[in-house]
C-alpha cells in the first residue's frame, strides 16, 4: 500500500491490520525474548532463538501515559509451538490494572487467554470477525493454535502502561497446549 491518501492518522488494511503511514510504529519479538515463558524449556534450548514470534504495530497519538486517549495496534502471531505450546504473545496486566481493552481477530485461529488477580485463568476462542473485551485487572495473552499467521488488532487507554513483570515471574494459571491434535488449556498446577 501507499501511503495515506485518506484522512486519518494512518491507514489501515482492514483485512490483515497491517498500519502503513509514518505515524505507525514498529517492533517485533523473537524466542529469545521470551525465555523462561514457555513450559518445555529444553526444547527451547533447541530452537532457533531468532525465530520471530510476533509483531505488533501500533499507533500513539498522545504520548504513552497521557490520561483520556487511546492506542491502537495489530498484533502478528507466527503459527509454531515450543513442544507442546503455542507461540504466543508475552502477555501482560496494564500497569495501571482497572484500564481495559478490545481485541479483535481478523485472521487466523486462537485462543486469548485471560487471568484476573487471584489467577483464575479462562479463555475465549479467537477467529475472524471475534471481538473480546477484556475487563479492567486481567492479564491478556494470546496463542497462535491454527497453521497460518493469527492476526488481531487491539485498543487500549493511552495511560493503561503494560506490566510484564508479574506475568514473566509468576506465568498464567493455565497453558495452551497441543494435545492429540486439539489445542487444550491446561492449568499450571
Ligand atoms: C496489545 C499487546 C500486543 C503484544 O497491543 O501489547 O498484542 O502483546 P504483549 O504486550 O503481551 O507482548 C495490548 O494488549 N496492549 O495493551
Ligand atoms: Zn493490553
Amino acid at each position: 500500500m501507499d501511503s495515506p491518501k485518506i484522512g486519518g492518522i494512518a491507514c489501515v488494511d482492514w483485512s490483515t491490520g497491517s498500519l502503513v503511514g509514518p505515524n505507525a510504529r514498529e517492533s517485533v519479538k523473537t524466542l529469545g525474548q521470551m525465555r523462561g515463558l514457555f513450559q518445555n524449556q529444553n526444547e527451547f534450548e533447541r530452537m532457533d532463538l531468532n525465530t520471530i514470534i510476533y509483531r505488533v504495530q501500533w499507533l500513539a497519538p498522545v504520548p504513552d501515559g497521557t490520561e483520556g486517549g487511546l492506542f491502537w495496534g495489530t498484533t502478528v502471531i507466527e503459527p509454531g509451538r515450543v513442544g507442546d505450546e503455542y507461540f504466543m504473545t508475552h502477555g501482560h496486566f496494564h500497569a495501571k490494572r482497572d484500564r481495559a481493552e478490545y481485541y479483535g481477530c481478523l485472521e487466523g485461529k486462537g485462543m486469548l487467554i485471560m487471568m484476573d488477580t487471584a489467577r483464575r485463568t479462562w479463555a475465549e476462542c479467537m477467529e475472524p470477525g471475534s471481538l473480546h473485551y477484556i475487563p479492567g485487572n486481567v492479564a491478556h495473552r494470546v496463542a497462535n493454535a491454527g497453521e497460518t499467521q493469527l492476526k488481531l488488532t487491539a485498543c487500549w487507554p493511552s495511560d493503561a502502561g503494560h506490566d510484564y513483570a508479574a506475568i514473566r515471574q509468576e506465568g498464567f494459571g493455565a497453558r495452551l497446549l497441543a494435545r492429540n491434535g486439539e489445542s487444550v488449556l491446561v492449568p499450571t498446577r
